[in-house]
């Protein structure tokens, strides 16, 4: 299943640095089917990304050899005779070509953890934990990039910990990684597939993995510590009243709503 079509956030300036780095694309000419000639996106790589460090691929996309096989969510990788061996991405035109803060041609895989628990003292709302981003100040789910070679699982832990989890105290770290333990050891799949992520370009998009961890043992519930760290300023339980899913990043609030209709079920 995918988010709303057509992306909105992928096509805005709501990363800070995207702003003017995109031409405007209405909602009628977002898919590629529509013929668009005089379609000018902007051209933009970041010059973190062009330094080509380890995460990132070839400045020419001609030159990534396995890139017409690269995995995605999304069906075959597309490439247009016009797009220099770039592939398109399948959610249509997003205003800007290249790949903006994105270290890849084509899907870019994350892994994105909802750890879900029952409102202490309330009649059963839900909270989640969330991280606020260091780059948009936004709420978010404490996810981030598939390491080259990593499980998924892996992935939804290592950045959970990263993101809400820098405890420095042993004694604290291990009971943290305790409660990990049982909180990671039985997730439910909710979404695979394209984020309508700010950073997403023409030829670059981030694909992500969701999963919900449903938190059912009140002492974790209540003794889990959290502190953000890596890429996040804050670390906390978020409501997910109107206003805590209205403050997600990205379309963040898709993956969280299926999530609690999964935990409610
Ligand atoms: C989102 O970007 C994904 O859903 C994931 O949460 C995140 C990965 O990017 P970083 O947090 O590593 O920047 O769209």
């Amino acid at each position: 299943m995918a988010p709303t079509p057509p992306h909105t956030l992928a096509r805005s300036e709501r990363h800070p640095a995207y702003a003017g780095k995109r031409a405007l694309v209405a909602d009628d000419v977002v898919a590629w089917a529509t013929p668009w000639e005089a379609y000018a996106p902007v051209e933009y790589t970041h010059e973190s990304v062009l330094a080509e460090p380890p995460w990132a691929d070839a400045v020419d996309a001609k030159d990534v050899a396995e890139l017409p096989t690269r995995a995605s969510f999304e069906g075959a990788l597309v490439f247009a005779p016009a797009d220099k061996g770039r592939p398109r991405n399948p959610r249509g035109r997003t205003g800007t070509t290249g790949r903006g803060l994105l270290g890849k041609w084509g899907p870019n895989h994350a892994a994105d953890p909802i750890v879900v628990r029952v409102k202490p003292g309330s009649k059963g709302e839900y909270e989640m934990v969330a991280i606020k981003r260091n780059d948009t100040g936004e709420w978010a789910i404490p996810g981030g990039m598939v390491d080259p070679g990593e499980h998924v699982s892996l992935t939804l832990r290592r950045e959970f910990t990263e993101e809400a989890g820098n405890i420095e105290d042993p004694k604290e770290r291990a009971e943290f990684e305790a409660h990990l333990d049982a909180i990671f050891a039985k997730g439910r799949l909710i979404y695979e597939g394209s984020v309508d992520d700010p950073r997403n370009t023409d030829n670059a998009w981030i694909e992500t993995t969701v999963y919900l961890f449903m938190i059912t043992d009140d002492a974790i519930a209540t003794s889990l510590k959290l502190v953000g760290g890596d890429d996040a300023t804050q670390a906390c339980w978020l409501d997910l009243d109107e206003a805590g899913l209205a403050s997600l990043y990205a379309d963040h609030r898709v993956f969280v709503e299926r999530a609690i209709a999964m935990a409610a079920a």
